[in-house]
């Protein structure tokens, strides 16, 4: 891949639902961009179906971003040019398990603890000397509602967001003097994404929590996104939360129906 030539946005977690969208409202944008996710054929479609519609170029990394050797090596592996990253997405991230905390999978808390808050650190550890250096670079963390308040069952997933929360806030504090903008999303339910499979183990019928009102869908959270980094240069716009119409807080939720 040759030197890019326009800015460039690196968005984790691009293979499916919030990343994917937030990888193409960026493309379409004119940003090149480096995606990530741990399957590689989805990238390399993805790849090819941006660079080819929208005429930016696009570098792909597959890793699984819990495995702070393999991030390391990617990360190296590009040219140096594309390691100056303009706008960095922190999007990867998961649930797993819906249980009551005696009851939890251990596992299923290690894979969050990993993805959602290492992963997250990994990534941002190797991209953001080079914005310090540059004096100039933008992160957006994905965070969620569950990151501000807790529901029953959410346990391990909302302190890996709370946690998301105060490293924003953290990064901020730590960024800003460098020109650097550091920002969140914090969005409620979101559908056209693989989230909820990912929770119950690939369960359509557990997984279907869509069906009787309607959430957010992952363009608006990825246009948001956009919004947030299409600023003038002097406005930081540190947090927006977001929900559905039909939701106003992680425990109430109108299930009357899908009001479209
Ligand atoms: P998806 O499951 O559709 O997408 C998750 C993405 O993260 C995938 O691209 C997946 O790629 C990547 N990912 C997961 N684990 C790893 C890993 N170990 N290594 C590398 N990449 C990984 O879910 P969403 O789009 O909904 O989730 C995106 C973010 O939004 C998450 O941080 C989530 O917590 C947050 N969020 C989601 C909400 C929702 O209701 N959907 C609401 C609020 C926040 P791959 O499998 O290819 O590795
Ligand atoms: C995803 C939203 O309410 O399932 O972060 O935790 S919720």
């Amino acid at each position: 891949m040759g030197k890019p030539n326009r800015k460039i946005a690196m968005v984790t977690g691009a293979t499916s639902g919030i990343g994917q969208a937030t990888a193409k409202v960026f493309a379409k944008n004119g940003y090149n961009l480096i995606l990530t996710g741990r399957r590689n054929e989805r990238l390399e479609a993805i790849k090819q179906k941006f660079s080819t519609k929208y005429g930016v170029q696009v570098v792909t990394l597959c890793f699984d971003i819990r495995q702070h050797n393999d991030v390391k090596y990617a990360w190296n592996m590009l040219e140096p040019e594309w390691q100056n990253v303009d706008v960095l997405v922190n999007n990867a991230g998961l649930a797993k398990g819906f249980d009551p905390i005696h009851e939890g999978d251990t596992d299923d808390w290690e894979t969050m603890i990993d993805t959602n808050i290492k992963g997250l650190l990994y990534i941002t550890r190797l991209v953001s000397p080079n914005m310090v250096k540059r004096k100039t670079g933008h992160i957006i963390n994905l965070c969620s509602t569950a990151g501000h308040e807790v529901y029953p069952n959410g346990n391990v997933y909302s302190a890996t967001k709370f946690a998301v929360d105060a490293l924003t806030k953290s990064m901020r504090l730590d960024l800003y003097k460098h020109g650097i903008r550091v920002s969140q999303v914090s969005p409620g339910h979101v559908e056209e994404t693989e989230f909820a499979l990912v929770r119950f183990d690939w369960d359509e019928t557990k997984a279907s929590i869509y069906d009787d009102f309607v959430p957010l869908r992952a363009k608006d959270v990825a246009d948001t996104i956009y919004y947030i980094a299409s600023q003038p240069k002097h406005v930081n716009i540190q947090h927006i939360l977001m929900m559905g119409t039909q939701q106003a807080g992680s425990n109430f939720i109108d299930r009357s129906g899908r009001k479209e």
